[in-house]
């Protein structure tokens, strides 16, 4: 039998799927007996009340006179290496290549070369940083020297090698949802505080990044409204609200269309929806898309990037090009319109989430990744 691991693990810890991803595997790792240790600035948004086997060390970022910039990234750099020597860690399972696998691989060259670093890209780190001649060089070193590194779908692998021209095999781990945290039942008393009965309520939920074209959030909205009467919650909060807000009431749609701000059981929000929208310009994964998926709500959206990964077009959601807001528009009024095919997309969705995307399976995927580099295989 393996012996269990003691691991590092390094994320964003506020609102972001990464985030999410990183500290849902950390939970899970824990529960099965690995020790597991967070090494962020902020305590993890997920990682919630005490769990055992779960420790949380603090990146402190010295403010000293002579620094125009607080040295973040050599905090953390200097924190894993601390950590993994008083904690006699396996590795280091950083998510994010910047700055985390470029911190793990300085934590590393500190502590020597026992200690491993598994690195997971989730999308911008490649998409659009990669891109950046002022960081293109450190990822692409950070991502050679990680003992192993995986990216959260297939697209996001053939992107990595096209702008990186990274010669690393890159391993295809899906993100997961724990099916379970989503199935409650819509609340009917809360959903009453948003529509009537006969309404239809539709879910944006992102980080308002321009990425994520809210416009056209709007846009669909206002398309589907005109046929259906319907709401629109959005979730969460990001650069381009104000623009989403302003938009909103030129529009004259303040009663119909609510903002919610950042929410942290979103599974009980998602549960009120009809349909989720995500019309993304660029999503490695669209881990909203799964998690509406696995409460049984149909995406539709963009085919950008890796969401034709996640959701099947026709089976249990619809996606059109970017941009196309008219053919999305369409595709939500059909599926509101016919309730005998949402209930088959409905259905298809929570089995998919259930089969495609178990957290069980991802979590093995992820240990037997985790044994591999510390056997130095
Ligand atoms: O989408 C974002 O802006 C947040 C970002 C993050 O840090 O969580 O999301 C990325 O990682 C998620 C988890 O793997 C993916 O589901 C998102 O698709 C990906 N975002 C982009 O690629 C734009």
């Amino acid at each position: 039998m393996n012996p269990m691991l003691k691991i590092g693990i390094s994320c964003y810890p506020t609102l972001g799927g990464s985030g999410v991803v990183a500290t849902e595997l950390g939970k899970m790792l824990a529960e099965k007996g690995h020790e597991v240790h967070f090494i962020t600035d902020r305590m993890p948004f997920r990682l919630g009340q005490y769990h055992s086997n779960i420790y949380y060390h603090e990146v402190e970022v010295s403010d000293y006179y002579v620094f125009r910039y607080p040295p973040y990234d050599l905090a953390l750099a200097n924190k894993l290496a601390q950590v993994a020597k008083q904690e006699e860690l396996d590795l280091l399972h950083v998510h994010y290549a910047v700055p985390h696998a470029i911190c793990a691989y300085l934590a590393k060259q500190m502590v020597g070369d026992h200690l491993k670093v598994v690195t997971t890209l989730h999308g911008t780190d490649i998409t659009i940083l990669g891109h950046d001649p002022s960081l293109r060089d450190l990822i692409r070193m950070a991502i050679h020297e990680s003992d192993a590194v995986t990216a959260v779908s297939q697209d996001l692998i053939t992107e990595t090698y096209e702008v990186l021209a990274v010669e690393k095999p890159i391993e295809l781990v899906y993100n997961f949802v724990d099916p379970r945290d989503y199935i409650a039942p819509a609340n009917p008393q809360l959903r009453a505080g948003f529509a009537l009965p006969h309404e239809k309520i539709l879910l944006h939920m992102s980080n308002f990044r321009p990425v994520k074209r809210i416009t056209d959030v709007i846009d669909i909205f206002a398309a589907v409204h005109k046929q259906i009467p319907s709401h629109l919650i959005f979730v969460g909060e990001g650069p381009e609200l104000a623009k989403a807000v302003n938009r909103v009431k030129e529009l004259g749609f303040t009663n119909r269309v609510h903002f919610l701000g950042k929410q942290n059981n979103v599974a009980e929000v998602i549960g009120l929806a009809d349909l989720l929208l995500l019309p993304s310009e660029k999503e490695s994964f669209g881990l909203v898309a799964l998690e509406a998926m696995a409460a049984g709500v149909p995406t539709i959206g963009s085919d950008a990037g890796g969401i034709p990964e996640v959701v099947r077009h026709g089976i249990d959601g619809f996606l059109a090009p970017v941009g196309d807001t008219k053919q999305m528009a369409d595709y939500a009024i059909q599926l509101l319109r016919d309730s005998q095919m949402w209930s088959e997309f409905s259905l298809a969705s929570m089995q998919h989430a259930r089969d495609q995307f178990s957290a069980a399976a991802v979590m093995a995927q992820y240990e037997e990744i985790y044994y591999r580099v510390a056997r130095n295989e």
